[in-house]
């Protein structure tokens, strides 16, 4: 099977870049392929994306060097097989809240005896090669997302679940529910506090961590600190910013 390229970062010791795709096409999603980045995230919860773009852009990524991942709306069965049956190699989950969220998307995407994934894998065949349904159960890596108070209260009960690759932390979400207001880079000491304790739990169960970054300094600061993965945000926002410096510098006088 064709190898997950997350986990060749890890098993060199270094973290992953992921880049986050917003924009439901296929051209843009293989720019981000074509980028240099070891991995991308196709996001179905919040970006203008459904499930025919997943499965164009999924096509698109696979003329690229980065591995796919798609984070899927919720912990429902169907999207995660769905996800992973168009080849991503990747499942990230938000709202894991607790430790049956967490079971839950280790059972959509583990086949029996570890899970209850149906077999169907068509464009996993296609993607990942004739060894698939062999080697698909290791290769596929299931981030659980921790961005509410009932996550972070069971963040060390998700972690232990044999399983879950690891955790992705949404710092808008965290800050959000911790009445913090919204930050990708958060500096009130609470949400920062749950943060580090969030990347404490991972590393204590010998899992990884990752989350959403605002910006490749805060990523790379961010693997400085032990984060395994790392997204320096979503094409929509770098396209929002680049532009509105280049109009900026246009218009300038
Ligand atoms: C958050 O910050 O809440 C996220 O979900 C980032 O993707
Ligand atoms: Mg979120």
């Amino acid at each position: 099977m064709r190898p997950n390229r997350v986990r060749e970062c890890w098993a060199e010791g270094r973290p992953a870049i992921s880049g986050w795709l917003s924009i439901g096409n296929s051209y843009s999603a293989e720019i981000v392929g074509m980028s240099g980045v070891d991995c991308v995230t196709i996001d179905l919860q919040h970006a203008m994306t459904d499930i025919s773009d997943m499965i164009s852009m999924l096509q698109a990524i696979s003329a690229t060097p980065a591995t796919p991942f798609v984070r899927v709306p919720n912990t429902e069965p169907g999207i995660i097989m769905k996800a992973l049956d168009a080849g991503s190699y990747g499942i990230i989950c938000p709202l894991v809240n607790s430790v049956d969220d967490a079971q839950a998307v280790v059972h959509a995407a583990s086949y029996p005896p570890a899970g209850g994934r149906s077999f169907g894998p068509s464009r996993g065949l296609l993607y990942g090669g004739p060894d698939y349904a062999q080697h698909a159960d290791e290769t596929i890596v299931r981030l659980a997302m921790i961005e509410t108070r009932e996550g972070l209260a069971a963040v060390e009960e998700i972690c232990a679940l044999d399983g879950i690759d690891g955790i992705f932390i949404g710092p808008n979400d965290l800050g959000l529910n911790l009445g913090k207001g919204t930050s990708a880079d958060p500096t009130d000491p609470e949400v920062t506090g749950a943060i580090d304790h969030c990347l404490g739990a991972a590393k204590a169960a010998g899992k990884r961590a990752g989350l959403f970054c605002p910006s490749g300094a805060v990523a790379r600061r961010r693997a400085t600190e032990g984060f395994d993965f790392v997204v320096p945000n979503s094409d929509a926002n770098l396209l929002k910013a680049s532009l509105a410096a280049e109009l900026s510098a246009a218009k300038s006088t």
